[in-house]
């Protein structure tokens, strides 16, 4: 539904926009082919950053970000044009490496937050041109790409710390933005746009970035994303051109942005998203752009892992080097695309063009698959732990196996058959006589027809904590029974067991709620003709004694509100505000931003009672953007911390009847705000704190 909306969207957008025509009729699915083959690709974070290397004023922490991070004004910044000379700059070394490594596509950046074209641009003298190199550095990469057969993709930031009608300016700069004219800078954003898409031959990804400010809009993203798509509608666009990336998370929201995926920064989804595409971008050390004292490098095994971990789940893996000031890769960065090469000459099939494997939460590895001609399946076995007992299980596949061996030996004669039988609900591979190949051994199982797994059972319950009682009940996903290549759904029995066991073909069978009165393991699993047919489901519900209250007080000594503290500061995290000295203090009806007195870098502190109604399990829910915590006394019930945008967290506590202290504490940094504080009484729906479960001391 999402990708038609967006193909929908555009052509909507086309025709009400008065183009000449429509986007031409390329489908999503044939613009996507290649890059959901390719599945690896090569990040180059390079531009005049490389200079100072992370390094200024005897700070060396910086990297791609140094304009910003170590306040350096525009004209002296500019100065670094002066010494920009990689001579030792070689296209084909660069494209050679990225395809050594496996890589299929190469993403550079044309122009960075700063502002800097690393292209010959008509539109500014602030590019390479006016450097002593003098050589358009990204149509040399673009045809040393090519010959040896790898799409060249650019990043191209939206956000520009340079062009004088870009807006805001940063918040320490001195230059004026008097004059500045963010509707001209977006005409030059997109005369760039075009010179990159028309004058270096096609181009395979428009990778966006720097949308979050706010003056960039949903709208700007519609427009220049219909633009690529008028221009080069081969030519894929990730979801930074609009607004809709949900934070480093990177997906898009749902609501018509902009987008042909998404975009996880630094982190893997923990699981991928159906008919959704995605790439994660991820640095090798800790740096975007160059940084000479950054040795903290991932490690090739890591890497590689990585790559399998994201593929695994329906991804692309778009993985970073920082080249020089010089124009070389650190020997770092060769040394593991050289090791991750060596791994994907031997296992690439079982990387490119793959899907997410349809099992899940493998103990030992991953797993991806790829369909067979004639109907049947490829499952690549991903082992990172290698069986002691020589004996690896797949859990909850139902499929016949055909054939299993290593994928090294997959096409040889002489294949060492790995043993594959059903045990249970599992195939059981024996490995014994196999030697593992690390970090990753691949195996290939196929198996007839199309994958099909059974999930363990469900189990489900209002919380992991109860008072009292707690009804618990247990189902199994009813179209995961049936067949996915036809026939009747398979009958099932769910049987389980109270003491942590594995249930077995004589143990009770579920026949509605279980009802637990003491602290349990409860383990459920399905049985088809009394033998096990799914993997085991397990949880543990705990009795626990609520929190007391603090007594009688009267109501004498409390009126409704709670107790406010206002801060001014600049945090990336929570700070212990008992050091700090509060800018106002104040009463407040409930949790929210009404105390604030500036729209950014400030932090609030709400201190008071909240009055339990009832004995029994509350679930409260903290809501905030950016960083919050929630305490009942000195519990920390709710850790909502960090730079993020607008996300609700949510904690459990058992309390008696009464009243309780409560402490939230919250900060903002910059962008959006948000605050909210949300509970769920036992046996009730959940909702907004009320003022009258609020309480604050008289003093
Ligand atoms: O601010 C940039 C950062 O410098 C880098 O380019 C990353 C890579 O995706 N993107 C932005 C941070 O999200």
């Amino acid at each position: 539904m999402f990708k038609s909306l967006i193909v929908l969207l555009v052509v909507l957008c086309c025709v009400a926009g008065g183009a000449a025509q429509p986007a031409p009729d390329m489908t999503q699915d044939a613009r996507m082919a290649w890059w959901r083959e390719a599945r690896f690709g090569l990040f180059i974070h390079w531009g005049l950053y490389a200079i100072p290397a992370g390094e200024w004023k005897g700070a060396t922490g910086h990297g791609e970000w140094i304009m910003h991070t170590a306040q350096i004004p525009v004209e002296e910044y500019e100065r670094f044009r002066e010494r920009f000379n990689p001579v030792r700059f070689d296209a084909d070394a660069w494209a050679g490496l990225a395809a050594e490594a496996g890589m299929k596509y190469i993403v550079i950046t044309s122009k960075h937050h700063d502002g800097f074209c690393l292209f010959d641009s008509k539109f500014t003298d602030y590019d390479v041109m006016s450097t002593p190199f003098k050589r358009d550095i990204m149509k040399e990469l673009a045809a040393a790409a090519r010959r040896r057969g790898l799409r060249i993709c650019w990043y191209h930031s939206i956000m520009d710390w340079h062009h004088p009608d870009y807006l805001p300016r940063r918040d320490w700069e001195r230059r004026s933005a008097a004059g500045a004219d963010f509707d001209r800078y977006r005409a030059h954003l997109k005369d760039q746009v075009r010179e990159l898409l028309t004058s270096y031959g096609p181009i395979g990804v428009m990778w966006f970035d720097g949308e979050w400010e706010d003056t960039w809009t949903h709208e700007h993203g519609l427009d220049l994303f219909r633009l690529c798509r008028e221009i080069a509608p081969n030519t894929i666009v990730n979801n930074r051109v609009d607004k809709g990336r949900a934070g480093m998370a990177g997906l898009t929201l749902a609501g018509g942005f902009a987008g042909d995926f998404g975009t996880p920064e630094q982190e893997v989804p923990p699981t991928g998203l159906p008919g959704v595409d995605w790439e994660t971008c991820m640095t090798m050390n800790n740096h975007w752009g160059y940084n000479a004292r950054d040795l903290d490098y991932k490690s090739a095994d890591e890497l590689i892992r990585t790559l399998v971990d994201v593929v695994s789940k329906g991804g692309n893996f778009l993985l970073n080097v920082g080249p020089t000031a010089a124009g070389e890769f650190p020997p770092e960065s060769v040394e593991r695309l050289r090791a991750i090469g060596a791994w994907m000459r031997l296992n690439g099939p079982s990387i490119y063009g793959t899907h997410a494997g349809p099992c899940a939460g493998l103990p030992w590895g991953r797993c991806t698959q790829r369909p067979l001609d004639g109907g049947d399946t490829r499952l690549f076995l991903h082992v990172f732990d290698w069986p002691a007992d020589g004996r690896l299980a797949v859990p909850g596949i139902a499929n016949t196996p055909l054939h299993c061996s290593l994928l090294t030996e997959l096409d040889q004669p002489a294949a060492r058959l790995i043993g594959a039988r059903r045990d249970g609900d599992a195939l059981v591979l024996t490995l014994r006589d196999v030697e593992p190949l690390p970090p990753v051994t691949v195996i290939a199982l196929d198996v007839r027809g199309r994958p099909w797994v059974i999930p363990a059972p469900i189990i489900s319950a209002a919380d992991d904590v109860f008072v009292d009682d707690l009804a618990v009940t247990a189902r199994i996903d009813g179209h995961a029974l049936k067949p996915p290549d036809g026939g009747d759904a398979a009958s099932v029995t769910l049987r389980y067991t109270t003491d942590g066991s594995d249930p077995v073909r004589d143990s009770p069978a579920v026949s509605g709620p279980v009802r637990l009165q003491h602290t349990t393991t409860l383990s459920v699993r399905a049985f088809r003709d009394d033998a096990p047919f799914s993997p085991v489901a397990r949880r543990t519900f705990t009795r626990v004694t609520p929190r007391p209250g603090i007594g009688d007080a009267s109501a004498a000594a409390w009126e409704p509100g709670l107790a406010y503290e206002y801060y001014e500061g600049d945090w990336q995290r929570l700070p212990d505000f008992d050091a700090l000295s509060p800018v106002r203090r104040g009463h407040a009806d409930a949790v929210s931003l009404a105390p604030r007195g500036r729209p950014e870098r400030f932090g609030l502190r709400f201190r008071g009672l909240l009055r339990a109604p009832k004995d029994g399990v509350y679930r409260l829910h903290l809501r905030s953007d950016d960083g919050s915590r929630l305490y009942v006394g000195d519990e920390l019930v709710v850790d909502n911390d960090g730079l993020h945008v607008a996300e609700e967290r949510t904690g459990v506590i058992a309390l008696a009847a009464g009243l309780h202290p409560i402490t939230v504490s919250y900060f903002q940094r910059t962008g959006e705000v948000d605050l909210g504080l949300a509970w769920t009484p036992p046996g009730e729906p959940k909702a907004p704190v009320p003022p009258a479960a609020l309480l604050r001391s008289r003093e």
